[in-house]
């Protein structure tokens, strides 16, 4: 019979929707798996070809889980705040929620068409006032704990989407979604204290599973670094100016001291400095420049000498110049650095432009050329105290001098800034605090979350920076929830990174009106044992959902410290021609066309085939429909099928093999290579030319996980109880593992010295290696010198010796 994809799968999806089939169950006695994918934003272009690949990979997993008797929670939902809905909605005129829904309802059906096993019972929505009820919720405990502060901070503002960025959102100097030039804008920012967690957030991850390429990024992007704070004296006044450093073994090399262009120090010393409008001139140019602009590496260094103020080195006394110079951010460290131009290159190049004076302190380079900076093993010199040590030793005893004579104190800094919180949008989660000018800021009693969004007829941001909800005077305008009074609500909104930092707690009970999620669920599904996403998020994403986790973790409502045990990452999916995909390319391949012509299980198991799971691999429409010749071939198994409930003697071992390595190559992302190997199953079965129904049954089995659709079909036809997603998954017994036996001959230039039985299957290298361990062969070519070694597969090893 022929097979009609269109129509089985719809089939099938209609029959697991109707019975519930992939709903995790609310019975706690029985072992859980929590599987999570990134939810999606359901933007208005709908599913591309790159979302399947880590849904239909975890979907693998959970449906294997499934068939293991497990509990099985794999959840999907909508991370659906955001600037392109928002400015489709400006544009057309549409409210941003009804755009939302608009998209999510296209994302589910396309979803659906997939054949995903999500529970879609828990479908959760980061703009559904039942959800950011709790996401406001959060806030203002975090608020309540004194985390979340209101600062006057110099913003990234791109100047066309009108909004603060945070840094992370700012990609080479450019805005993230549009890419105009960033600018930097003093505005009144909330701010969230992620830095209170730097230590943390790097030590345990100790504690969790992740590749080692995700650890990275998050010890780096933390940038954890250890050094000292040295006080430099100023001249003529008992007043300290403190710098951070990572190389305190360098001090005598210090010749000049760079403090950054806002450093508070220029308006102390007003009355002392000589050239004040030429450094108020240089710190307004410095403002226009992004963090990334002033601190390019390759740039020409500037600076202004501070006339009329000068620092004195304190271990060599002699006094240095204070300069101002933009590549000093006033935002790291203490805001001023101690200059050593001998072995710092921005050093070095602003030395040489501004003719300071350079000193050799560790030996090893030549630092009349360039900065001797690769010197971590050498030895060093001019520097009285610490001459002749090694730079770690030289380190630790100037640290312990500075310190022991209140001149300093070891420092661990990070990189690592506070999160900016605030934007001026307005489709993001009200931030729900209110200002009394009694009061100060108070949070909306929590009986009056969620604060919902206003309706309003302009979404458009304004010029002057200030949020859309700012217009609104009804909603603006409140009273104090502590005392009563008259006093105005915040307008700005929170970033699209609030929603997705907690969202896995809320698909353990996500329909809890009276908590976030409940203790005992909390308890039973946390932490998710397997989250896999793309490599773009495992900074930020991953970032800000530990930290919120660790709060909450902290107050006592989440029961582990780690929110996800194991993270995984997939490669992206390219264009044909091995670019990016996207519409100005023309390389975009279409998922829905792809199913209506193909069907979902020929592009799943495409997408699980097209090579590694962690690599960026370009499509290809041969290698696709090559995955649908081996659907049709599975599918025609059924075309020699006879009875039978034990395994033949022919198919027993490839059959024991195939369920240890696809059950193996599962779990280890290696969905590639298990689909290979089901298919040489079906070319062993072919050469054999029958199979029998126990065997066929194993094979769907195995299959079911990629090709969910097909399988259901063919158990049905079969006639097999029940439905193929409840059955139980196949098991091996390691007896059938080995392979087959043959006897070879051993000799030693040309005669047979000894017999060796090894695999049948053995390569080269095996054969060579069984050999060489022979004893026959160790005794006779003792103090022989062997000249080479000549393999015959499954016949001979012959050793020549001389
Ligand atoms: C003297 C020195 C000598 C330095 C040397 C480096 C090499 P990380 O690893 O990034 O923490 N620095 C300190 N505060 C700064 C600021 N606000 N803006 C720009 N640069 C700053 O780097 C720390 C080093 O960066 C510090 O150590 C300081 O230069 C500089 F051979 O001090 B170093
Ligand atoms: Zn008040």
């Amino acid at each position: 019979m022929e097979y009609n994809h269109s129509k089985v799968e719809k089939k099938w999806q209609d029959i697991w929707d109707e019975k519930g089939s992939f709903y995790a169950t609310e019975s706690t006695d029985k072992e859980k798996f929590y599987a999570l994918v990134e939810f999606p934003y359901p933007s208005g272009q709908g599913l591309h070809v790159g979302h399947p690949r880590p849904y239909t990979a975890l979907d693998i997993v959970a449906r294997k889980r499934r068939l293991e008797g497990y509990n099985v929670l794999y959840p999907m939902g909508w991370d659906a705040f955001g600037l392109p809905t928002e400015n489709y909605a400006i544009k057309n005129k549409i409210h941003p929620a009804v755009v939302t829904k608009n998209n999510i309802a296209r994302f589910k059906a396309q979803l659906k068409s997939l054949g995903m096993s999500f529970d879609w019972s828990r479908e959760i929505n980061t703009t559904d006032p039942d959800y950011y009820k709790w996401t406001q919720w959060i806030f203002i405990q975090l608020f309540n704990k004194g985390l979340a502060y209101k600062k006057e901070f110099p913003i990234n503002w791109c100047p066309s989407c009108k909004v603060g960025l945070a840094n992370e959102e700012v990609v080479g100097g450019g805005c993230e979604r549009c890419g105009s030039v960033v600018e930097q804008k003093v505005k009144n920012q909330w701010m969230l204290k992620i830095t209170e967690y730097a230590e943390r957030l790097i030590n345990d991850l100790d504690l969790v599973d992740y590749i080692e390429r995700v650890k990275i990024q998050q010890k780096n992007w933390i940038g954890r670094s250890e050094g000292a704070e040295v006080d430099f004296h100023i001249k003529g006044s008992d007043d300290i100016f403190r710098v951070f450093t990572t190389r305190p073994d360098t001090l005598y090399g210090a010749t000049y001291m760079v403090m950054s262009p806002e450093h508070p120090y220029i308006e102390k010393y007003a009355d002392q400095i000589e050239n004040m409008d030429e450094l108020l001139q240089y710190r307004s140019d410095a403002a226009k420049k992004s963090e990334f602009e002033r601190t390019e590496l390759v740039k020409d260094k500037t600076g202004v000498e501070v006339k009329g103020f000068v620092a004195i080195n304190p271990v060599t006394k002699k006094e240095i110049p204070v300069w101002i110079s933009d590549y000093v951010m006033m935002s790291y460290g203490t805001g001023a650095i101690m200059a050593v131009p001998g072995h710092d290159t921005r050093d070095w190049e602003f030395a040489k432009k501004f003719d300071l004076p350079i000193v050799e302190v560790v030996s090893g380079g030549n630092v009349d050329e360039a900065a001797y900076t690769d010197n971590a093993d050498g030895v060093l010199v001019n520097s009285e105290m610490i001459n002749g040590l090694k730079v770690p030793e030289a380190k630790a005893k100037i640290t312990d001098f500075l310190v022991e004579n209140g001149m300093g104190e070891k420092k661990v800094n990070y990189k690592l800034r506070d999160w900016v919180f605030s934007r001026q949008r307005y489709w993001g989660e009200p931030i729900p605090l209110v200002y009394c000018e009694t009061c100060g800021w108070v949070p909306v009693k929590e009986e009056d979350l969620p604060l919902t969004l206003p309706e309003v007829d302009n979404y458009e941001p304004t010029d002057n920076g200030e949020s859309p909800l700012a217009h609104i005077h009804d909603w603006v305008n409140t009273t104090c929830p502590a005392c009563g009074k008259d006093a105005k609500r915040e307008t700005d909104t929170m970033p699209q990174w609030a929603g997705s930092s907690w969202y896995f707690l809320r698909y353990c009970d996500p329909h809890n009106n009276e908590a976030l999620a409940s203790q005992e669920m909390l308890d039973y599904w946390g932490p998710v044992d397997w989250y896999n996403g793309g490599m773009e998020h495992t900074t930020l994403h991953l970032l800000y959902s530990r930290f919120w986790h660790k709060f909450l973790f902290d107050i006592g409502v989440v029961p582990t410290a780690e929110p996800y045990q194991k993270r995984t990452s997939h490669g992206m999916i390219l264009g044909e021609n091995m670019e990016k995909m996207s519409k100005s390319r023309g390389n975009v391949v279409n998922p829905d066309e792809i199913i209506t012509e193909f069907g979902a299980d020929t592009l799943r198991t495409y997408e699980m085939f097209i090579g590694d799971f962690e690599k960026s691999v370009p499509w290809s429409m041969n290698s696709l429909k090559g995955c649908k010749r081996f659907l049709d071939r599975v599918w025609k198994l059924q075309d020699i099928v006879e009875d039978g409930d034990a395994y033949s003697e022919a198919l027993i071992k490839p059959l024991h093999k195939t369920i240890k390595k696809v059950s193996d190559d599962f779990e280890n992302l290696k969905f590639n290579t298990a689909i290979a190997a089901l298919m040489s199953l079906q070319n062993d079965i072919t050469k054999v030319g029958k199979l029998n129904k126990a065997e066929l049954k194993t094979f769907i089995t195995l299959l079911n996980p990629v090709a969910p659709h097909q399988t259901e079909e063919m158990w049905e036809q079969l006639g097999f109880e029940g439905l193929l997603n409840e059955t139980t998954w196949p098991t091996y017994e390691d007896k059938y593992l080995v392979d087959d036996e043959i006897e070879i001959v051993l000799q030693i230039n040309g005669k047979v010295r000894d017999k060796l039985v090894i695999s049948a299957t053995s390569t080269r290298e095996e054969m060579e290696a069984f050999a060489m361990a022979s004893e026959r062969v160790k005794a006779l070519t003792e103090g022989k010198n062997i000249v080479k070694v000549i393999c015959v597969p499954k016949k001979l090893v012959n050793i020549v010796v001389k």
